[in-house]
């Protein structure tokens, strides 16, 4: 993937994290993407989460397949392990890297043609097994690096730049991923750091699967007035239905709760999401009320964004299949491999 080696300067005075590193640290590559990408505002919120939460990017195993969205990883956590996968095939990487080190935080990062036009299969399943991972969806309804052809999310109705009108229903990867049994299900615009940056942090708690679809235009071929991914619509239809704020295990979360009503989870790792709701109606934890919500305001043209369900009880992949808690990658190899004899008794089982 392209990228530009960015210099290094590092102020005496910048904000240094728990583990002594500045924000420097979390960043990448220089970006080669159009300026204005909405791709470019998730990597810079990325790079803020992952320090916020004084994660060593060495910790991390960040993988996409292929798109501009694809290319982001290279933008960020610079010092972090990384793969770039076949067009759609990132979810396989991510649940063999996942099966092997499970001590690695897992995060992918797809378009929508990435994600639900070639690898639609793969997306499902990593969500059906429940796949401990933050998989973030740049979502632009288009594919922007082949020059923009509709995507599956784009919107009936919604205009190509050269005109073409979209009459195909969109597949909306939240309420996919919800009735899938996605365990964490947000949705966010990439002009609003304010809420995506809490939203990758608990995303990054939850220990499971955590989407959270991104709506970030493509300036060169979707932000058109008849787009409806563009910036001006997005800004214009965009209803929150919770607020966010992450709490991590350290901090007092009294003063959240003195903010009105609120509705604190808690995470595997003792952090805390605490909702804050806007909408009356809205139970982020009731998979059918959540659903009925998005296709009530879908239907008057609202996009809502926000962390729409969490269930932070299900197992994860390692959990359901009941895998040693000892990273496969760590236990020698003889415990692993039980030899040549034990194969030939089990293949003989079969015969
Ligand atoms: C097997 C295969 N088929 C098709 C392509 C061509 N291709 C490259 S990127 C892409 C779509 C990217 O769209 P998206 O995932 O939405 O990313 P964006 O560029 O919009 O961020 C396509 C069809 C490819 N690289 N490999
Ligand atoms: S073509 Fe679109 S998606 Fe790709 S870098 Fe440019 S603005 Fe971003
Ligand atoms: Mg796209």
């Amino acid at each position: 993937m392209t990228s530009i080696v960015k210099p290094k300067i590092v102020h005496e005075g910048l904000k240094r994290n728990a583990l002594g590193l500045t924000i420097r640290d979390y960043e990448g590559g220089m970006s080669t993407l159009c300026a204005g990408c909405g791709h470019d505002s998730i990597t810079a919120a990325i790079v803020q989460a992952f320090f916020e939460l004084d994660i060593p990017p060495h910790r991390v195993a960040k993988m996409s397949g292929i798109g501009c969205s694809s290319k982001t990883p290279a933008y960020f956590l610079g010092a972090s392990h990384g793969f770039n996968s076949v067009h759609g095939r990132m979810p396989s990487i991510a649940t063999g890297a996942g099966a092997a080190n499970r001590e690695l935080y897992l995060l992918g990062v797809s378009g929508d043609g990435d994600s639900l036009s070639i690898g639609l299969g793969q997306f499902a399943h990593a969500v059906r097994r429940n796949l401990d991972m933050v998989y973030i969806i740049e979502n632009n309804g288009v594919y922007g690096l082949t020059k923009g052809q509709f995507s599956a999310s784009a919107d009936v109705g919604s205009k190509a730049k050269k005109g073409d009108e979209n009459r195909q229903p969109p597949i909306d990867p939240v309420q996919l991923a919800m009735a899938l049994g996605g365990t964490f299900v947000a949705r966010s615009f990439s002009g609003d750091k304010e809420q995506l940056v809490p939203l990758i942090k608990a995303a990054v708690s939850h220990e499971g699967f955590a989407l959270i679809d991104v709506i970030s235009p493509c300036v060169t071929f979707n932000d058109h007035e008849d787009s409806t991914k563009s910036y001006a619509y997005t800004r214009r239809f965009r209803h929150p239905v919770v607020h966010a704020d992450f709490v991590p295990p350290a901090e007092e979360i009294k003063i959240a709760y003195d903010h009105g009503e609120a509705m604190p989870v808690e995470l595997h790792d003792g952090s805390r999401i605490v909702l804050r709701k806007v909408a009356d109606d809205y139970n982020p934890r009731s998979r059918g009320a959540a659903i009925d919500y998005i296709r009530t305001r879908q239907r008057q043209g609202e996009i809502v964004t926000g962390l729409l369900y969490i269930d932070s009880g299900e197992p994860d992949m390692h959990g359901i299949n009941r895998t040693t808690s000892v990273p496969l990658a760590e236990l020698p190899f003889e415990a692993l491999c039980p030899g040549a004899e034990a194969l030939a008794a089990l293949q003989k089982r079969f015969r």
